[in-house]
Order: structure tokens, then C-alpha cells, then sequence
């Protein structure tokens, strides 16, 4: 069923509500660790998660969220308000529609693996997409075991390193780079996204052995599409720090924010551009661009250029 559009009165209402949640002494707050269907997990403090149901037009929750909560008489808990967001992850699904993935995260975990393949067109969407919106992002290669006597197997380090991105290499077979992989997420809010298969669940269910979590079976390993995790849930590490595990994604398009030059998504592409003879230069085919000219000299990685290209064909 379509969803119902607010007149934009109706919307200064809505916030106007939620502010007086915000400022008010008398709802407990809490923290979204999981969202599905109608139904809402809250913690109020942490490991301390109620079941709640949601106020009608809210709009999306997501795991990350903090929220103001009501108790009923009948002792039912509903969420009233959504407090205000640092951030918000968001990405467009396959109707296009723009959907939200996490809250208030401080890193973005792309999670790629040895198996299946790397593909580094949706690593610069979301590296895109993370630089945009002004999250962190870190470049995880799981299943690192399965590269034999590779190193760098997809030149992944060698193309991001320079460019910034933390690149960590990772095996939950082995244990290669987990002490690594600890310390990246100590005192972060970090988000593991990434195509199914990965292993995001698998990865989660190391640091923390004592919850269930649904990892596919040997028989679907290193298979893409098979969609074990069906639902994004946040858990609280020991060291300090917070994990949300993600269902899969088939594709990622970004959310782009038409507000600003898609070359602010490349770091490098937009330090190239200070020297464009236009400034609105989009980096095709106008006359002096000083990224075109990178590129050719081998400064800029053909890939990423032609990435950054394809995005923007895309998104106009
Ligand atoms: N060889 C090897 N296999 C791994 C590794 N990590 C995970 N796997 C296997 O990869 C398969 C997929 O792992 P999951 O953790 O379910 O993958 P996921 O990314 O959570 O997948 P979705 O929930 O569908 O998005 C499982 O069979 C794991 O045992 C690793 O480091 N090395
Ligand atoms: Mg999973
Ligand atoms: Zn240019």
C-alpha cells in the first residue's frame, strides 16, 4: 500500500511534537538496537532492550536511533519521538526509493571478501555515499584465508591506501587481522555493510560468541544472494564501541545529495578539481580539467575515474 503523503502543515506538527519529546523530563529515552516489521527494540540501558510499538507518522526508525518512550497503563511501551541525529545512513532501494540504514553511526564498514569477488564499483558508491553524508568509512577484505599466497589479491590496498581509507584484511578462519579489526572498532559506533556472503554476520559472531547470530551454512559460502541476516541489529562490544550487522545488499545505489558536486564523494577527484579552469566542471569532457589531466598522467586510478563517471550518468 502507498505510503500516505503529510501536507507540509501536517509535518511542522509532527516536529513540533517530537521537540516537546525531546525537552521533556518525563519520557525515558533509549536506543534503537533492532527494527523489524512494526516491531521495535529499545534499550534503555544497555543489554536492557523492551519491545515497543511506533507512533504513527515518525517516519523510519533505524538501529542507531535514540528515542523518547511512552509507557501506557497497560504497561505497553511506544515510541513518540525520534531525539535529534547526528547522521543518518541512507541509500536509494531498487524502486528508487531513498531508505534509511543507521543512526548517529561514526564509521562505515564496507565489507568486501576474497570470495565472492570484489566489486569495486559498489566499493566507491559506498565510499561515495559515506563521504557525502560525512561518515568515516574503513575498507574491510574478509576471508583473506582464501587467497593463498597473494598479497593485496584485488589491489585494493594498493588504489586506497593513498587515498586515506584504512584497509584491513581479515579472516575468521584464521584469525589473521582480528586483533586489527578490534581495534578499529573500539569506542566507534561502526556499521558492516556489504553484498551477502561476506561474511558481516560471521565477522560480528567472533567478537561476540555468546549471542546467536545466523551465519549462512558451508554448503552457501562464498555465494552471493543468499540473504542470511534478514534484519540490522546493533550489539555492544566488550572492548567498548558498538556493532550494527546488516542484511546483504544485491546492489548499492547511493543517496546522492544533489546539493553538492558528486566529486565531494572522491576525495581525490575533488582535491584535483581546485585546478579546473570551470568551476562547475564536471570532469568530462570540458576544456582544461585538471582531473581529466590527472588521470592521463596516472594520478587519479582509471577505475575511480571511470566509476565516478558511471554515478554520474546515473544520478542524471
Ligand atoms: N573461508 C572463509 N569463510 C568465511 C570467512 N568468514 C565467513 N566465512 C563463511 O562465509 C559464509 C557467509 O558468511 P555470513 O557471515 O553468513 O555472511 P554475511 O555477509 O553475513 O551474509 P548475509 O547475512 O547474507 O548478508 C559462511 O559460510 C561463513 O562460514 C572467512 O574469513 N574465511
Ligand atoms: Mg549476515
Ligand atoms: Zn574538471
Amino acid at each position: 500500500m502507498a505510503k500516505r503523503r503529510l501536507s507540509q502543515q501536517q509535518k511542522q506538527r509532527i516536529q513540533a511534537a517530537q521537540c516537546a519529546y525531546t525537552q521533556s523530563d518525563e519520557h525515558r529515552q533509549g536506543l534503537v538496537v533492532s527494527h523489524q516489521g512494526g516491531r521495535i527494540l529499545v534499550e534503555l540501558e544497555p543489554g536492557n532492550a523492551i519491545d515497543c510499538k511506533i507512533k504513527s507518522n515518525l517516519g523510519s526508525i533505524v538501529c542507531g536511533d535514540r528515542v523518547a518512550i511512552e509507557t501506557g497503563a497497560n504497561q505497553e511501551h511506544r515510541v513518540m519521538a525520534i531525539l535529534p541525529r547526528d547522521n543518518l545512513l541512507q541509500r536509494v532501494d531498487g524502486f528508487g526509493q531513498v531508505r534509511a540504514v543507521a543512526a548517529n553511526i561514526s564509521q562505515l564498514l564496507v565489507c568486501l571478501a576474497v570470495a565472492p569477488e570484489p566489486n569495486l564499483f559498489l566499493l566507491d558508491q559506498y565510499l561515495m555515499s559515506a563521504e557525502q553524508q560525512n561518515i568515516d568509512a574503513v575498507i574491510l577484505v574478509n576471508k583473506i584465508d582464501l587467497a593463498g599466497s597473494r598479497e593485496d589479491p584485488f589491489e585494493i590496498e594498493r588504489i586506497y591506501r593513498p587515498l586515506g581509507y584504512s584497509v584491513v584484511s581479515t579472516s575468521v578462519k584464521s584469525g589473521q587481522g582480528m586483533e586489527r579489526f578490534r581495534q578499529v572498532l573500539s569506542n566507534q559506533l561502526s556499521v558492516l555493510s556489504g553484498v551477502s556472503g561476506v561474511g558481516k554476520s560471521s565477522l560480528t559472531h567472533c567478537l561476540l560468541p555468546g549471542e546467536t547470530i545466523k551465519i549462512a551454512s558451508i554448503s552457501e559460502a562464498n555465494e552471493e544472494g543468499r540473504h542470511t541476516t534478514r534484519t540490522s541489529r546493533l550489539y555492544h562490544l566488550s572492548e567498548g564501541g558498538d556493532l550494527i550487522d546488516t542484511p546483504g545488499v544485491r546492489g548499492f545505489s547511493p543517496f546522492v545529495d544533489r546539493a553538492r558536486p558528486l566529486a565531494h564523494g572522491f576525495r581525490e577527484i575533488l582535491e584535483y578539481s581546485a585546478g579546473c579552469r570551470f568551476h562547475n566542471c564536471q570532469h568530462l569532457d570540458e576544456p582544461k580539467c585538471a582531473v581529466v589531466e590527472a588521470v592521463s598522467a596516472g594520478s587519479i586510478e582509471q577505475s575511480r575515474y571511470d566509476n565516478y563517471v558511471k554515478i554520474l550518468a546515473q544520478a542524471s
